[in-house]
């Protein structure tokens, strides 16, 4: 089975006519059920009635991450609360969740998207699909969990971490199909060399791997090391989550799930759309979503877009491999991390002044972080057993809030360099190619 379903090799007229039509229904439902967004709409001096053809999107409002924030957890749902039957959400800028909902027909439309990407990446019926995502409040695990059962494979929900129980259920399950985030699928490629397993007695055939950005290096490196196909997954939680877009064997850029999303790229900077082939912030509106249906969602995330026919024969845009962001999130081990979400639990800790820097660091696979910290001066800094409790409890803060490890360093008072203009708070070590 090379494609999941007909939409995937849809005619560009008859699709753009599909993408009208959804469009105006669902800027009617907004603008009818969305309280934020009708005034929005009203202060741009547009009603849903004015959109009339494709281009009149671009008399919509953008939607950004704020407007997420502002109206948590639940201010943007276009449907009554009792519609919804799944409810997810991913860290925001400084604490407070980004909260995002499906109804059942949400659901049914994000399975499918899953299973397109899956069946794209060669998995079919028959299969057995690993999913080494977190299962939760992120939407990898459930994703890509529901993608795998609707394309009819068996699911094995293994969810993250323990790497050498992983190895067990990869080799005595006989999975054949891998999901999880491109660093995770090097630390098992190491862990399988260090096991002394044999790679004859694993089934493994491809994987799909996302959640954080890779390269074209860590592709070859992953295809290597576990002799597999390695197909790269886009998505955010805002927009549905994993299988907003997906590769297919060409391996050259990822298709979009156009019947269900409208994309555009835009210059940051001035908003305006930008050509074929120019690298811009990527801005999404959902045209099949009930619950959370974001109109001209700004991604943040920096990406091209072709429009050229792709060999697989799929007629969806390709989007590149996302390039980096427009803000400050950090991805660590396929977490985003704000450095503001830092900064607020230093803020609340007594002893330490808000001086601090973040060093991430990829270490055999693994992403580390590390929290450097000024003391106050009127602390101690000789009193080792008092800074060992302080570090504790700091570290003991941030992984709960952030959802993951960080180590912690105080440090001595002023010994963080200051500098002057925009602060710098992050140093990257981590070298994608
Ligand atoms: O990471 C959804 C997902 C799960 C995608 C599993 C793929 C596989 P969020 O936690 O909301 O959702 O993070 C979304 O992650 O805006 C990008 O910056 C980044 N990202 C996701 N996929 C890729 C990718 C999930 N393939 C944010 N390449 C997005 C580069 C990616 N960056």
């Amino acid at each position: 089975m090379k494609y999941f379903d007909v939409y995937e090799l849809i005619e560009r007229d008859e699709l753009k006519e599909l993408q009208l039509n959804r469009l105006r229904k669902t800027v009617q439902r907004v603008y009818t059920n969305v309280k934020p967004y009708a005034d929005k709409m009203d202060e741009a001096g547009v009603k849903p009635e004015d959109i009339r053809t494709l281009d009149d999107l671009r008399r919509l409002p953008f939607t950004v991450k704020q407007d997420l924030r502002d109206n948590y957890p639940y201010g943007l749902f276009a449907c009554p609360t009792d519609e919804v039957v799944r409810v997810h959400a991913s860290s925001g800028t400084t604490g407070k969740q980004t909260v995002v909902g499906y109804t059942r027909a949400d659901l049914d439309i994000w399975n499918n998207i899953t299973a397109r990407a899956m069946c794209a990446a060669g998995a079919t019926k028959g299969d057995f699909v690993h999913v080494s995502y977190g299962y939760g409040l992120f939407t990898g695990g459930l994703g890509l969990h529901g993608g795998a059962e609707k394309l009819g494979a068996a699911t094995i929900p293994v969810s993250t971490g323990n790497t050498k129980r992983q190895l067990q259920i990869m080799r005595d399950f006989g999975s054949s199909v891998l999901c999880c985030t491109p660093s995770y699928a090097l630390v098992l490629a190491e862990a399988i060399k260090d096991s002394g397993i044999d790679r004859s007695e694993l089934k493994l055939k491809c994987g799909i791997f996302g959640a954080e950005p890779w390269s074209e290096n860590m592709r070859r490196q992953i295809e290597q090391q576990l002799q597999i196909k390695a197909y790269d997954i886009y998505g955010l939680s805002e927009i549905m989550g994993p299988g907003v877009a997906y590769e297919c064997s060409e391996q050259n850029g990822m298709h979009l799930n156009e019947d269900n999303f409208i994309v555009e790229v835009i210059n940051p900077e001035t908003g305006e759309p930008l050509p074929d082939g120019e690298y811009g912030e990527l801005v999404i509106t959902c045209i099949t979503k009930q619950a959370l249906p974001l109109i001209r969602y700004r991604t943040r995330d920096i990406t091209a877009l072709t429009h050229e026919p792709c060999g697989c024969g799929r007629t969806f845009v390709r989007m590149m491999r996302p390039r980096g962001r427009t803000d400050d999130m950090l991805i660590i081990r396929g977490v985003n991390v704000f450095p503001s979400q830092v900064e607020h639990v230093l803020l609340s800790m007594e002893g330490i002044v808000p001086q601090y820097m973040i060093v991430v660091d990829r270490i055999d696979n693994l992403d580390r972080m590390t929290v450097n910290v000024e003391l106050s001066p009127d602390m101690p800094f000789d009193a080792i057993r008092l800074l060992e409790q302080k570090e504790r409890s700091i570290k003991k803060a941030l992984e709960s809030t952030l959802g993951i490890s960080a180590e912690v360093h105080l440090v001595e008072p002023k010994s963080i360099q200051r500098v002057e203009g925009k602060s710098v708070h992050v140093i990257d070590n981590r070298v994608l190619d």
